[in-house]
């Protein structure tokens, strides 16, 4: 496609200077600019493409950047970073040193907040717009949030307090009737009522509530669009209970009613919030996204004529085992529950909803509900799985530490891509749940070596009826796994894997594959370390601690996580629990007081200092501060790991 208009447009500015009548061709080039950057760049393109007249629109009308616009998630933002000062790096997205595949301050002035993590627009929005006026200075903010995202109580905490402070704050609900997967609860019931014929106010009583309501020139212009006049304009009730002037449904691809609305809304006073409710099409514009289950809310890089994956895996995810293991299980306990928190796919969990639909629970984009929730089946006998991405179940640290913990319920915790996570980046890493998970009296902590040993895991949880539990793995794909369903693990024993001398390691998690590729480079210089697989967080396994320290001049922790986790945990036992006195060195590997920033995994393990070479370095230096060139290092063994 050539791009006529968007070759001009660097920044908003050109954009504004085009005629109007001209906005559904930039419309059109912007969206042709998107799909085939993401099918370059993978990422998420559903999104983005429900987005893309309201972009313009929004860009056209408001002065960004001085008017603040928030994008709720950010995973929708290619098309406004494409019109905000990003074009020529778009096809950088999601790489190292390249743009962020959300949105981040310190990227570009037309991004006022930071968000990866949902419903958090309205929140940060009313907090500028009160800052604004303070300072007396009357930007426009606009939120624009999904309906998935209204499934969070953070949201409504936000709307419900923006209705009481009759701020001029704008919310644009993006509504696509989707979430990840479909949307769910009586929200999202609620907004398919209000866009089904007999929630429309005849046109009559629109006009004299609008006329009303709305100061006059509004009226006049609304009444002129098309929506309007075919009655799809209608008070929302429940969002005008909130306390907004609720306006919509209107169609939000339609860019020639999408500027004079906004216009209208930027030219108006009101002494409230508005609430501006546009329906949408994810994927919107690409066949294959339109057509295909998910709309393309994350994908890999992709053939744009047909759409489908240029590199597939066959491989099985973390995830997948997790969800096969759950399912063959459930098949023999009936009391065992899952529960996700809209991420039904991303956790492995579809196959355990189309076996046991009675016992699997969506409750949307709500971690904190889903953990209380859990504990309440939990005091009933029955056994919820949880299963929230590390990251996102950070949400939910209070239900954890007041629902769940204090009152020593056996919810258990999947918790998923844990760890880095590559291209997401550190709003999506899972860096912190072995910190604020083992930190908590009462709880059992695992995080599997590999698959077999969570299958193991997922077993051993099961069967711990008198504490909460919670087993911890990572994004992406396992070695070999053959199905079987492995016997469950003693309770705070680890294992040794690989008897050596001198320097012990001791790792929590999958870090332990590359610790004994590392092995084998360091037997090649004469250097032997035993190897274990500490399997608990907590309980430790004090006697294989003790016999480490017994036995070698050096132990070494590693753990895909943040300070204060598994080390803190070793430390505290050797220095305040422990009677006896050691003499060994011990060094940690752990996240640094740093976030890591996106790029693909290998090279982020490398910034960590957790890739195999850095292990390598971190050995030697304990013996002469030797470092061992690996890149000269010859032996066939390690060409395949390096
Ligand atoms: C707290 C939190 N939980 C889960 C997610 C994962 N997630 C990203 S987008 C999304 C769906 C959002 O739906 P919606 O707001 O309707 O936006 P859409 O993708 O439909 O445009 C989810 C669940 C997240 N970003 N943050």
């Amino acid at each position: 496609m050539e791009y006529s208009f968007l070759n001009k447009i660097n920044f908003p500015s050109d954009l504004r200077k085009i005629n109007k009548k001209n906005l559904k061709k930039v419309s059109e080039e912007l969206r042709h600019k998107t799909i085939t950057t993401v099918s370059k760049t993978g990422g998420h393109l559903g999104a983005g493409l429900g987005v893309v007249e309201l972009t313009v629109a929004l860009h056209y009308v408001f002065n960004t950047p001085r008017d603040k616009l928030i994008w709720d998630v950010g995973h929708q933002a290619y098309p406004h970073k494409i019109l905000t000062g990003r074009k020529n790096l778009i096809e950088t997205l999601r790489k190292k040193n390249g743009l962020y595949g959300f949105v981040k301050r310190s990227e570009s002035e037309y991004d006022p907040f930071g968000t990866a993590h949902s419903s958090t627009a309205v929140s940060a929005g009313l907090g500028i717009k009160i800052a604004k006026d303070i300072k007396r200075d009357n930007a426009n903010v606009i939120c624009v949030v999904g309906d998935g995202a209204l499934s969070a109580g953070l949201a409504f905490e936000g709307l419900n307090n923006a209705g009481a402070l009759k701020k001029k704050l704008i919310v644009i609900l993006n509504d696509n009737k989707m979430s990840i997967d479909k949307p769910v609860g009586a929200m999202s019931t609620y907004l398919t009522r209000l866009l089904s014929s007999k929630s429309y106010s005849s046109l009559r009583n629109v006009i004299k509530k609008f006329s009303k309501t709305f100061p006059d020139s509004l009226s006049k212009t609304l009444y002129r669009t098309e929506e309007y006049s075919k009655g799809l304009l209608s008070g929302g009730t429940l969002f005008e209970e909130l306390g907004f002037y609720y306006l919509g449904p209107i169609d939000g691809h339609n860019i020639n009613d999408l500027v004079p609305i906004l216009e209208n809304v930027r030219d108006n006073k009101f002494d409230k919030p508005i609430f501006l409710h546009c329906i949408t099409k994810k994927g919107k514009g690409y066949k294959p996204a339109e057509e295909s289950e998910d709309k393309f809310h994350g994908v890999e890089k992709f053939n744009i004529n047909t759409g489908s994956a240029i590199k597939k895996s066959n491989k099985k995810s973390y995830s997948q085992v997790f969800g096969e293991t759950l399912s063959q299980l459930a098949g023999s306990d009936e009391k065992i529950i899952a529960i996700t928190a809209a991420m039904m796919s991303g956790t492995g969990l579809k196959i355990f909803k189309d076996k046991f639909r009675e016992r699997f629970f969506d409750v949307g984009i709500a971690e904190q509900h889903a953990v209380t929730m859990a504990a309440g089946m939990a005091t009933e006998g029955y056994k919820p799985f949880v299963a929230i991405y590390s990251t996102f179940l950070q949400r939910a640290f209070d239900q954890i530490v007041h629902d769940v913990a204090l009152q020593k319920l056996p919810v258990r915790f999947a918790i998923d891509r844990a760890g880095l996570v590559g291209s997401d980046g550190p709003t999506h890493a899972g860096s912190f749940d072995i910190t604020y998970i083992s930190t908590l009296p009462n709880f059992i902590v695992m995080a599997p070596s590999n698959q077999e040993e969570l299958v193991k895991m997922i077993k051993t949880s099961a069967l711990i009826n008198d504490f909460p539990s919670a087993f911890r793995y990572p994004r992406g794909a396992v070695n070999i796994f053959d199905n079987k369903i492995y016997k469950e693990i003693e309770i705070g024993k680890g294992q040794i894997l690989a008897e050596g001398e001198k320097v012990a390691i001791l790792s929590l998690g999958t870090r332990l594959e590359t610790c004994l590729d590392a092995c084998i480079v360091l037997n090649d210089f004469n250097i032997k370390p035993t190897v274990a697989d500490a399997r608990f967080a907590k309980p430790l396994d004090t006697d294989l601690i003790d016999h480490l320290l017994e036995t070698h001049e050096f132990l070494v922790t590693i753990e895909e996580g943040s300070i204060g986790g598994f080390a803190s945990h070793v430390l505290n036992y050797i220095n305040n629990i422990r009677k006896k006195r050691t003499t060994t060195i011990i060094k940690n590997i752990f996240f640094q007081d740093k976030f890591i920033d996106h790029m693909d995994p290998d090279d982020q393990y490398k910034e960590a200092q957790m890739d195999i070479n850095s292990i390598i370095e971190k050995i030697t230096s304990l013996f002469d501060n030797k470092v061992i060139d690996i890149k000269n290092y010859n032996a066939k063994k390690v060409d395949n790991i390096v």
